[in-house]
């Protein structure tokens, strides 16, 4: 049902056929990566297409490539550079000099008064490579701080620890195409035929073709119908389940003890951690039958070929480190890794999030993943970026910089392409931190809840207005061209930040070069930043298919599978830690009854600042709220009916869908409408590894809406 659209094809008739022109790119939207063709008539966008049989997609593209990019063309694109002269005055357009000029004034002020400290950067999944790099090097190399970040922190943080304690590196080991060779998948947490559709699709292929599938998810979502086994554990009890299937692997004997004894440390401190997770234990907390978790124990255990995929569901709790941990020791303990069909998959959100992460846009690593507090890799890039000394202590992610904000301990964001009004969790208190700003830089190609609160707005050029490269889920880099001119006096990122740099090193008296013609000279120090991973990825090498870190060389292939020679640790083994069961923090009670699960639809993204300013916007029109039948019937709610979902933080309104695809007791918030923001609701409660949010659980009521304004849909 939800592929019904997969062939509408937009936007309008070309005007006379000379007049096409046809760009080969990535789709904008998902980690997957599709390569795409964009077809332009009158430098209208007229159609997309999806780019020859290349990988990862292989032709096939979702409804979001196909019908979501009218966002390039919409009247809310940012056209001119917009400052805002006092706290009191609004936003007024002024020329480019003005506003870098009014920008890096007071930006190096607050330098000067506060320390780099008080500064905070927010870096960009959906920006390309070459400028995530150049915003991480502006923040360490010309301001000095290590307080720059980007949206891996609301989404696999929790996974870039567990796996980068564990093994070494926090990227999905095996590939898309591996999905084929899978015997066993177990996808956990995740609604992949609508977040990854073009992984999805390859996953039920897998299983029509006799690949066996585990679904672990409290919602029954569409994947789950094709899974042999649909675990719907309690929300928030995934620790318990991979501790209770661990435990019981190694009570029947199929742990792999060769695997082990070559490459795996602390088996035994591990094996005395799972020691309470009984099945009675197991299923006492999950709501699994003790059967369940033992068939999922013997189907991933004993399959030649058995492979982890995760998203949100696993990463995006106060215990979420321990959730992954618990899987990737499942991996360890059944040697599950380094080999083709198998492995640890944290599937990627964001088109470029695997990409701004090996930028070193984070603040404890830097390009290709060197620890920012070890003293020759600090030296290494003070050479490289001719500094005389780089920030030495891990600095603040993007959870801590708004809650650092919040008192006081930062004091300016300069932030490219995101909209923490509408991701980061509790609304109210990200308008107070943001609103405490003194001063607050928005670099963005399209309005969004946040730009309001912006004391400088920078229009930036589009994905099709521009050159680079992404880095999509399995690691592969891939292009981006551009295809048509931005609007107005919009400006490539890569170029905004690198005069920004220029003007800012020249300010605090930093001797540094800052003057990037072309996003081809990026990516070229880019390579030399990170020569491991990207050496032997030239723009040249890459022009018709992406090829996959790490390539060290111009003569290697690049790299299917990571750890087939070992650990990318010191002693090249994998170090086994207990994962630790944290109950969800908000427990539903009576008076706010019931579990909030909130994430994504397949027709919008996100705030839908960029989705519900295209043809999806048709197609998906309203939020729908999620609700069990027997909820609905015991607060006397119909199908459509108007409801209000209220939490300690705050209330929306919008329509019910009332649907056995959410359990009894949970109700399914999508995030993707700002005139009902989930975020609302949630808990401003973090990991205490990871930073990430409690996105997945907090407790809320619902009733019947009895105010007849919240029907008219809010102009958005
Ligand atoms: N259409 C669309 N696609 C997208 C995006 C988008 O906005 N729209 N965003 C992209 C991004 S950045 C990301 S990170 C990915 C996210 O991709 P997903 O993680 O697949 O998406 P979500 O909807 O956040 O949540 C996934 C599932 O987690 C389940 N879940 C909730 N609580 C628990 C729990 O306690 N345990 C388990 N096991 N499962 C639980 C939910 O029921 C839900 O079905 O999607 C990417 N793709
Ligand atoms: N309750 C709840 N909250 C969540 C989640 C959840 O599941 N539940 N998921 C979390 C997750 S996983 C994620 S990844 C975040 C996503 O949160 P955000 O990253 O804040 O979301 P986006 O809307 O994708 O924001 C990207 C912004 O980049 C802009 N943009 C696009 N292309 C470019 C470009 O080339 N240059 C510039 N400068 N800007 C550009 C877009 O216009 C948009 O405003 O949300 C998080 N928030
Ligand atoms: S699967 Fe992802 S990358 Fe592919 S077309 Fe859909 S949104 Fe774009
Ligand atoms: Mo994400």
């Amino acid at each position: 049902m939800y592929y019904k659209f997969k062939d509408v094809v937009v936007v309008e008739e070309a005007k006379t056929k000379n007049d096409i022109r046809k760009v080969h790119t990535t789709c904008p939207y998902c980690g997957v990566g599709c390569q795409i063709e964009i077809y332009f008539s009158s430098d209208r966008l007229f159609k997309v297409e999806a780019f020859d049989e290349v990988p990862p997609n292989y032709g096939a593209l979702c409804v979001k490539g196909k019908n979501g990019l009218g966002f390039i063309e919409s009247d809310r694109r940012i056209t001119q550079p917009l400052i805002r002269r006092k706290k009191d005055r609004d936003l007024e357009p002024v020329n480019w000099d003005v506003a870098l000029d009014f920008m890096v004034r007071r930006l190096a002020d607050i330098i000067k008064r506060y320390g780099p400290d008080s500064t905070g950067f927010f870096s960009s999944a959906k920006a390309t490579n070459e400028e995530n790099y150049l915003m991480q090097k502006i923040a360490r190399s010309v301001v000095g701080t290590n307080n720059v970040d980007h949206c891996a922190r609301l989404c696999h943080s929790t996974s870039g620890v567990a796996m980068g304690r564990s093994v070494g590196a926090g990227a999905m080991t095996n590939t898309i195409e591996e999905i084929q060779a899978n015997d066993v998948m177990l996808i956990v947490g995740s609604n992949i035929l609508d977040t990854y559709p073009i992984i999805g699709i390859q996953m039920k292929k897998a299983v029509q073709n006799g690949a066996r599938m585990i679904v672990v998810d409290p919602r029954n979502t569409t994947i789950a119908r094709y899974a042999e086994l649909h675990l719907g554990l309690r929300p928030g009890s995934d620790t318990v389940l991979f501790n209770g299937i661990g435990r019981y692997i190694v009570d029947a004997g199929l742990q792999n003890n060769t695997f082990i004894e070559k490459n795996v440390k602390g088996f035994d401190e591990w094996l005395k951690s799972v020691e309470l997770y009984t099945l009675e234990y197991t299923e006492k907390i999950t709501g699994i039958s003790a059967e369940d978790v033992r068939k999922a124990a013997e189907m991933y255990a004993r399959a030649e070929r058995g492979a982890i995929y995760w998203a949100m569901g696993a990463t995006q709790h106060a215990g979420g480190t321990d959730n992954v941990q618990s899987l990737v020791n499942l991996a360890l303990i059944t040697g599950k890794l380094g080999k083709r069909g198998t492995g640890l998959n944290p599937i990627r959100g964001q088109n470029n999030v695997q990409g701004a992460g090996d930028m070193g846009a984070l603040p404890n690593v830097f390009p290709g993943g060197g620890n920012v507090t070890d003293s020759n890799v600090r030296r290494y890039y003070e050479g490289l970026w001719g500094v005389e000394r780089l920030p030495e202590n891990i600095g603040l992610g993007l959870t801590d910089i708004i809650e650092g904000t919040r008192v006081g301990r930062i004091k300016a964001i300069y932030l490219m392409g995101e909209d923490p009004m509408t991701s980061e969790p509790y609304q109210d208190h990200v308008t107070d931190a943001l609103n405490t700003l003194e001063l607050f830089v928005v670099q963005d190609i399209l309005l969004n809840e946040t730009t309001s609160y912006a004391d400088v707005v920078l229009p930036a050029a589009c994905f099709a207005e521009k050159d680079g490269t992404f880095i999509n889920t399995d690691r592969r880099v891939q292009r981006i061209r551009k295809a048509v001119e931005p609007p107005g006096e919009a400006r490539p990122d890569w170029e905004i930040l690198s005069e920004v740099g220029r003007r800012l090193s020249v300010k605090l008296n930093k001797q540094q070069k800052w003057d990037y013609n072309s996003p081809e000279e990026v990516w070229n120090e880019v390579r030399n930043a990170s020569p491991s991973l990207f050496k032997g990825i030239s723009y040249a090498r890459i022009e018709s298919k992406g090829v996959r870190w790490p390539c060290p060389a111009e003569e290697h292939p690049g790299t299917e599978d990571l750890f087939v020679e070992g650990f990318n640790t010191p002693s090249k083994k994998a170090q086994l830690f207990p994962a630790e069961y944290s109950p969800p923090v908000e427990i539903p009670d009576e008076k706010y009854p019931l579990v909030l699960n909130t994430g994504r639809v397949l027709f919008h993204w996100h705030g839908g600042t960029m989705s519900r300013r295209s043809k999806l916007a048709e197609l998906y029109p309203e939020l729908l709220v999620e609700v069990n039948p027997n909820d609905a019937e015991r607060y006397g709610i119909r199908d459509k009916d108007y409801i209000n979902v209220v939490s300690r933080r705050g209330q929306i309104t919008a329509r019910a869908k009332v649907t056995d695809r959410s359990p009894e007791g949970v109700v399914f918030v999508p995030i993707h409408f700002v005139e009902a923001p989930a975020n609302r609701l949630t808990l401003n409660v973090y990991d205490h590894k990871a930073r990430i949010p409690e996105y997945k659980n907090s407790a809320v009521r619902i009733m019947l809406s009895r105010d007849a304004v919240a029907k008219k849909k809010e102009s958005f």
